[in-house]
């Protein structure tokens, strides 16, 4: 799906959301709408101006005022679910490796099991921490072609010489285990997925790598 399109329905979708906000319909304009609309609207978790039902019709991140990372507020944004790949790095110096690569979507019933995420291992192969990485990571489901793509800065992420760390993407909050956007395509779109990622550190080739996500939430990766 092209651009353009996806900047028209996110477009119409917002503005259907905004009209029912604000009453229903242009025409039936009332006296007290302005102080109506906030408890109308619910809660706006990161103050982007979407509130967090509309977000999760839109696909976008309510805990994020910007979904994909390119410096645009979700409701500037004309494609806030897709960025280019903004990571430039003229460097060939080869310093780690991804050297394991795996999804994970358990549609877990009884919550006891490990939670969604995407998890990548991070192998140091040369002589100094590596820190300060960013990663952008495409989501593009295999039947429409449709893609997301995501760009973020990983603070706190250190590997030492010889040490092989995790890098999680899950919403659970702990350290190297990073926020994404629960609304994304990895979670509401039920086709086969193919989720790629170029991982970057200052001064060092980026490293790529993909996985597949079986249709209707099955595991995918190597490890
Ligand atoms: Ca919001
Ligand atoms: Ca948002
Ligand atoms: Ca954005």
């Amino acid at each position: 799906m092209s651009k353009k399109i996806y900047t028209f329905i996110f477009i119409t979708i917002l503005s259907a959301l905004l009209l029912a906000a604000c009453g229903g319909s242009a025409a039936t304009t009332t006296t007290n709408s302005s102080a109506s609309s906030a408890a109308a609207d619910g809660p706006d978790t990161d103050g982007d101006g979407i509130p967090d039902t509309a977000e999760k019709v839109l696909g976008t991140d309510p805990n994020n005022a910007d979904t994909d990372g390119d410096g645009q507020n979700d409701l500037a944004d004309q494609s806030p679910m897709m960025t280019d790949n903004p990571i430039q790095e003229s460097s060939t110096t080869q310093g780690f490796t991804i050297s394991g690569l795996l999804v994970e979507n358990n549609e877990d019933a009884n919550g006891a099991g490990v939670p969604d995420h995407l998890e990548l291992k991070v192998t140091n192969t040369g002589t100094a921490d590596l820190t300060n990485f960013d990663i952008y990571y495409t989501i593009t489901d295999k039947d429409t072609g449709a893609i997301q793509g995501y760009y973020r800065m990983l603070p706190g992420f250190t590997v030492a010489p010889g040490e092989t760390k995790d890098i999680h993407f899950d919403n659970t909050g702990q350290p190297d285990h990073y926020n994404w956007n629960p609304n994304s395509a990895f979670f509401t779109d039920p086709n086969g997925l193919t989720v790629a990622v170029t991982l970057h550190a200052p001064g060092l080739a980026p490293q790529s790598g993909s996985v597949d996500k079986d249709p209707a939430g099955a595991e995918g990766g190597v490890e």
